[in-house]
């Protein structure tokens, strides 16, 4: 069980930590709920200033606006389609020609080969779509005065406040993790001062009905895309309680008048009941849900839903110091902060990186997409669904260092379920035993390669999600989910024992045809043999398979084999810039895009521990050199990627500078796109990515605390810009949780806490201690 943090020795501590800070006033008057809110003096304007509420299934904008209230909802199993399958059996035909191009070096005829036989069909997968909105309209609420609208991430409830007259109006928004309902809750401090109406709209193939006085309901079915039908059932159903006033219903609408307060709960369900079952009763589900909460006060719910939110986010706390600036509405801080004003900002961003991370994945829920679950668009961007060449495995990096292994288990689940549909594609495509999966997947876990050669033709994603099973065992030390787990990994190296070739040159084997992500070579194209990146995941999938035989007795033959297939893989190799070679061949410095953003061979740097400063010292040069080849420029989650690198590589500065980027106003005029934030802090592609978001929660961690060498190594790149502070309930591989306190650039002292773990070695710059402890012990140790 993780330890709890007492909020008095936090608090206690952070008044200690102040007195060595320059902004001590501000820091002794923070309290913890003041200190972690979003907060705007303006209702959004746009989608991306609303602001995100979730329970992992459930996801809500809440825009804030006081005449026209708008929630605009989400529910993770909506989206177009319905099974399928886009297996190409002309594939399996096509790869020995396909792999004879690649190896006689004709590129481009293999490129064309690829696009025309080889992908799927269709050869887009299924978009993720919104459910509709709900919209309140009230009468006569223009002219006000006192507008405020926040987020509290320690409550995980978006509250907007205003005044007209002497009156106060204001709405409580928050979506149960316990009773899997959008609570809203509206009241004015003047009796029967409520009145407004409320119903739902939607861009699907929906109706709205009203049902009784107090309810209203919104019926729909998903849509068809790229030629799939849709096969979706849904249904939105709201109930509105009002004291005092009264309630009717009028055309497709519920009018509220001369109300005291209201409170509305509103169920959404789907009939998605697995990958391959549709059949589920979305109106029973929402029901059941609706009749269940409707039990309970309205206090009662949030008392709940408060305290399962705290339960997670409560493990870790931050502190690197506050000033004035942190009291400016939100969107205004960013600008603070590249002028090096505002430390506490960073603070928010990571925090906020873990709330959106409790809110969009919990167990049971799908996992979080490209845009976590808040997506209001019919066709969004790259489909809101699991781009795994990056993206999705982005999503995940803060998930056990921060302290919230069980917002694991939806992509863990995924791995799992995309065992059967990649067993199909490995067999289909390749005539390959095992399971396989390109560079994306959707609700229906689709695995064939998708969009084209330029991007989709790449076989080592399901592998890549494989090294996450094995991650969750290294910090949990949990042996039943590595017994579960083992077989899934299995499946994909098998699936690679099956399909990797031997190149001419060197008589290495690798996997052909490949792409190292959606970089072109000098042949203008992406198709090629094992690229870097393939090897390194390769790698990983291998030695985590033998490691995980070897915890679990089992399977001594097939470690055996994958041992020595390992000792044939390519090296990493060193190119004539110095720099760690992307492709087998030297291509690098003549690649028509070198500023690209996937910096897909830095895997081996992070997040694999492959390249380590005192393991491989010269790889290590050879990766910072590439790293500086590619320069600082990138979309989102490029930059995010950036800053975990830049610690990896112990440079705390250079981290500290992609941080700034990446919290740069995409908002403000004189921002020039690549990457950044817009006004509600999600991470800005452009267009919104949440990888971004929770790739820079990972970066600040990997600025304070790394565990991936063997050892628990303390602020290995800390900033200079963060002289100052403390950091509470992080995380390291081998079932331990660590404090760190730090003073003036240096380490004041450190407390190790062992959840599973009984001895580990603790590195500080140069020193060592080697610490034993029976699990649930603690230590503080001092260097
Ligand atoms: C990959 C990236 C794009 C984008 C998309 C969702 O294809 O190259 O930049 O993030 O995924």
């Amino acid at each position: 069980m993780p330890r709890r943090i007492s909020r008095r020795r936090f608090l206690t501590e952070t008044s200690v930590a102040a007195a060595a800070l320059p902004f001590t006033s501000a820091i002794l008057n923070a309290t913890p709920q003041e200190s972690l809110i979003l907060w705007y003096d303006k209702p959004a304007a746009e989608w991306t200033e609303a602001l995100p509420v979730g329970n992992g299934r459930l996801g809500a904008m809440v825009f804030g606006s006081p005449a026209n209230e708008q929630l605009q909802l989400n529910e993770d199993t909506l989206y177009a389609g319905s099974p399928y399958d886009p297996n190409n059996p002309e594939a399996l035909k096509a790869l020995p020609e396909g792999r004879r191009l690649i190896f006689e070096r004709k590129y481009k005829e293999a490129h064309d080969l690829v696009g025309a036989k080889m992908m799927a069909n269709p050869i887009k997968q299924m978009p993720y779509e919104p459910v509709g909105d709900l919209k309140l309209s009230f009468e006569g609420h223009d002219n006000i005065t006192n507008y405020r609208r926040e987020l509290d991430l320690n409550t995980a409830i978006a509250t907007v406040s205003y005044k007209i007259g002497p009156t106060t109006f204001t709405r409580e928004v928050f979506v149960s993790p316990v009773d899997q309902v959008i609570a809203v809750k509206l009241t004015a401090d003047t009796p029967h001062a409520l009145n407004f109406s409320a119903t739902f709209e939607t861009p699907q193939k929906a109706s709205v009905s009203t049902d009784g006085k107090n309810v209203f309901v919104l019926s729909g079915v998903n849509g068809d895309a790229f030629g799939i039908k849709g096969g979706l059932n849904f249904e939105a159903i709201a109930v509105v309680v009002t004291r005092g006033g009264e309630s009717v219903a009028q055309n497709q609408k519920v009018v509220i008048r001369n109300a005291d307060s209201a409170i509305i709960l509103i169920a959404i369900a789907t009939s998605y009941v697995s990958y391959k079952n549709t059949n589920g009763n979305p109106r029973a589900i929402a029901r059941n849900h609706l009749v269940a909460a409707g039990r309970k006060t309205f206090e009662q719910l949030r008392t709940a839903h408060v305290r399962e939110h705290q339960r997670l986010f409560h493990r870790v706390k931050l502190n690197l110091g506050r000033t004035a600036a942190a009291e400016l509405p939100t969107d205004q801080r960013p600008a603070q902060f590249l002028q090096g004003l505002d430390p506490h900002l960073a603070t928010l961003y990571f925090q906020y990186g873990r709330y959106l991370l409790i809110s969009s994945s919990r167990p049971g829920t799908q996992p979080a997409n490209l845009q976590g679950i808040w997506n209001n668009l019919m066709t969004p961007p790259w489909e809101s669904k699991y781009t795994i060449n990056i993206n999705t495995e982005m999503n995940y990096w803060p998930v056990e260092t921060t302290n919230l292994p069980e917002c694991h288990e939806p992509l863990l689940r995924m791995v799992s379920e995309l065992v059967e549909n990649g067993s199909r594609t490995a067999r289909v495509q390749y005539g390959a035993r095992g399971w396989v999966c390109h560079h994306n997947t959707d609700l229906w876990r689709q695995t064939a390669p998708i969009d084209g050669p330029l991007w989709g033709f790449w076989p080592t994603g399901g592998a890549w999600l494989c090294t996450h099973l094995w991650h969750h065992y290294e910090f949990t030390g949990d042996k039943q989910f590595l017994a579960r787990a083992y077989p899934v990994m299995k499946g994909a190296a098998e699936f690679f024992v099956d399909t990797l070739v031997e190149e001419p040159r060197h008589k290495w084997l690798v996997t052909c045809p490949s792409i190292s992500p959606e970089n072109k070579h000098p042949s203008n194209v992406a198709i090629c043999a094992g690229p870097t990146m393939d090897t390194q995941i390769i790698r990983d999938l291998f030695n985590q398979c033998v490691r995980s035989a070897e915890i679990l007795g089992t399977d001594k033959e097939f470690s055996a084999k994958l041992t020595d297939v390992t000792k044939r893989l390519p090296p990493m190799q060193i190119g004539k810039a110095g720099q760690l070679q992307e492709w087998l061949d030297d291509w690098d410095l003549e690649a028509p895009e070198r500023q690209h953003r996937h910096v897909s061979h830095l895997y081996g740097l992070f997040p694999s521990n492959q390249i380590t400063a005192r393991g491989t010292p010269d790889l290590f040069a050879a990766a910072k050199k590439s790293l500086e080849l590619r320069g600082d420029v990138g979309t989102g989650w490029s930059l995010a990627w950036k800053i975990n690198l830049w610690a990896r590589l112990r440079d705390g500065d250079r981290a500290y500078v992609l941080l700034q980027k990446a919290l740069s106003p995409v908002y403000a005029k004189e921002s020039r796109g690549g990457g950044g934030v817009y006004r509600n802090l999600f991470d800005a592609h452009p267009p919104f990515q949440i990888d971004g978001n929770f790739g820079a929660t990972s970066g600040i961690v990997e600025m304070l605390l790394q565990s991936h060498s063997g050892e628990i190594e303390l602020l290995p790149a800390l900033p200079a810009a963060l002289p100052n502070g403390e950091v509470r309930g992080l995380r390291a591989r081998g079932g331990f949780e660590i404090d760190i306190d730090w003073k003036n650039g240096t380490l004041d002292h450190v407390t190790v806490h062992s959840l599973t773990g009984t001895s580990c070695r603790i590195r500080y710059r140069d020193n060592i201690i080697d610490v034993k402890l029976r699990p649930g012990a603690t230590r503080e140790i001092r260097f």
